[in-house]
């Protein structure tokens, strides 16, 4: 089944340089960009798209770390990309991923961790509309 999730290039990816590297990388995994834009949280909406982590301890640094410069989401089509785009990314934490990996291959740490993808059909939904609305996406215009 054709399905969308949403990937985020995080602010440490922005700031090393990396938005083509990851972008090239995710076309060549076979992914269809559908829709792609630049900006930055503040403490508010970092809050807002995080909280279900509200209550875990590293929220309050995720959330800073997540305000702290500007983000590239983009909306990423295929066959199962849900699931595909996290074996792509690798493990939350990049010493625990897999070799080849984008977290793997360019992460830092648990938290600047390069790259956001939903976990979930419901989740994906959820997160595509809070970055994009339905005039973004291009099929419908
Ligand atoms: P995921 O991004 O692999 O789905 P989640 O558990 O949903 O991982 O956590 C969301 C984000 O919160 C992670 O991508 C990472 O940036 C940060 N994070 C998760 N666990 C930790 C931690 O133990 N310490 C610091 N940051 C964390
Ligand atoms: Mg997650």
């Amino acid at each position: 089944m054709i399905q969308r999730t949403l990937a985020i290039l995080k602010p440490d990816c922005v700031r090393k340089n990396l938005i083509g590297k990851v972008i090239k990388r995710i076309e060549a995994e076979g992914f269809k960009i559908i829709a792609l834009k630049m900006v930055k949280l503040n403490s508010k909406t970092a809050g807002e798209f995080y909280t279900v982590h509200k209550q875990r301890p590293f929220y309050y640094d995720l959330v800073s770390f997540m305000s702290s410069g500007n983000c590239v989401p983009m909306v990423l089509e295929k066959e199962n990309a849900i699931e595909d785009f996290r074996k792509v990314i690798g493990a939350t934490d990049p010493a625990k991923a897999d070799e080849g990996t984008i977290r793997k291959m360019y992460a830092d740490g648990k938290e600047q961790n390069i790259v956001h993808g939903s976990d979930a059909p419901e989740t994906a939904a959820y997160e595509i509309s809070f970055f994009f609305s339905t005039r973004e996406l291009v099929e419908n215009l």
